[in-house]
């Protein structure tokens, strides 16, 4: 299959993350996705092309507009302030009282629109972001143009990122971009599948009213892993989306044979839902020697992942997420591509 990728994602290039109490040099690196290139290049997996730019419509169709804005201007409003470093959050909104207004002040906004602090805003990331959902967009239209699969090598990838809070590596959420413009461009109904090792909060979140997106994420269970607060079984959406939202949480030590009856339930009911397009959010931080997450997958298994995906005869677009067990990476991503090609 086709890879869609860019060079733009190393402008995404933090210096710090909040990590055990310390600061780190950040787990999403640009490294991760030159070593998943290399290996795409490496095994001859298909031809790599340039993402086009489809602006910002495709954004705002999921995405706050306040908040794309203060994704825009974040890094110059930091430095204006006079502060020093990268913009990263140190207060929230009350949990206990909620006021409408959105600080105008830097340090009061980047709380407001935080999901959590280990991430901070670098100059460049709001570019490489922008960049990463061209990614997502240009293999989707590769897919709805007739292609049986593409893989968009999205960096930063997207998705904690809600309708309007950025957090967990994610500023703009790739994956639901693609399935809202694939909606606009035809599909009559999407399925979105997560199978990153942390549950995707922002793409439930932005579909959870809908049943014309069924959204489905494997993940760490939250009582025990970020993002803590959502990605439980009960959460089954709301309104309309009642039933389109379907968790799995699984959790220490889960090893493939109990991950895969979770994919085989997870195909089943989308195979039930005949989607006219499958989304996958692809995170490869399910492996065993993965440095933040514990599940106990192995590279092999991602093959048969990515057969058991092709199982489903669906056009199908792949859309990296995270995966930080960086010298491991490009070989386990496309353990996942040349299993669904075979
Ligand atoms: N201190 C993605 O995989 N919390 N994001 C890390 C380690 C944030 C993961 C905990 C994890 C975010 C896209
Ligand atoms: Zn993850």
């Amino acid at each position: 299959m086709k890879t869609v990728y860019t060079d733009k994602h190393k402008l995404r290039d933090a210096k710090i993350e909040i990590h055990e109490g310390g600061l780190v040099a950040p787990f999403e690196c640009p490294r991760r996705a030159e070593i998943i290139l290399e290996r795409i290049m490496e095994t001859g997996l298909g031809e790599v092309v340039a993402p086009d730019d489809f602006g910002l419509d495709p954004v705002l169709a999921v995405h706050d507009a306040g908040f794309v804005e203060f994704l825009r201007t974040c890094a110059d409003e930091w430095a204006a302030a006079g502060f020093g470093g990268e913009a990263i959050a140190n207060c929230w909104p009350t949990r206990t009282m909620n006021s409408p207004h959105i600080p105008r002040f830097i340090e009061g906004k980047i709380g407001y629109y935080a999901l959590a602090c280990e991430t901070t805003i670098s100059v460049g990331t709001y570019e490489a972001a922008v960049a990463s959902k061209d990614v997502a967009l240009t293999a989707t239209a590769l897919v709805m143009n007739g292609e049986r699969a593409a893989f968009g090598l999205c960096r930063p990838p997207g998705h904690h990122a809600a309708s309007d809070q950025f957090g967990g590596y994610c500023f703009l959420n790739n994956a639901a971009i693609a399935a809202q413009y694939a909606r606009d461009t035809g599909a009559q109904r999407v399925a979105l599948i997560d199978l990153d090792f942390h549950h995707g909060n922002g793409t439930q979140q932005i579909f959870y009213d809908r049943d014309d997106v069924l959204f489905l994420s494997i993940h760490g269970d939250p009582m025990d892993a970020f993002p803590h607060f959502l990605g439980h079984a009960d959460e089954t959406g709301t309104g309309a989306g009642q039933g389109f939202n379907v968790n799995y949480p699984l959790p220490p030590d889960t090893p493939y044979a109990v991950w895969k009856e979770c994919l085989d339930q997870a195909l089943a009911r989308i195979a039930d839902y005949a989607p006219d397009l499958l989304i996958v959010s692809l995170g490869l931080d399910t492996y065993e020697h993965d440095p933040i997450s514990f599940f106990k997958l192995q590279s092999e298994d991602y093959t048969d992942c990515g057969r058991t995906l092709a199982g489903l005869g669906l056009p199908t677009v792949f859309v990296l997420e995270g995966g930080y067990a960086v010298e491991e990476v490009g070989v386990n991503t496309v353990n996942v591509l040349q299993g669904f090609d075979e």
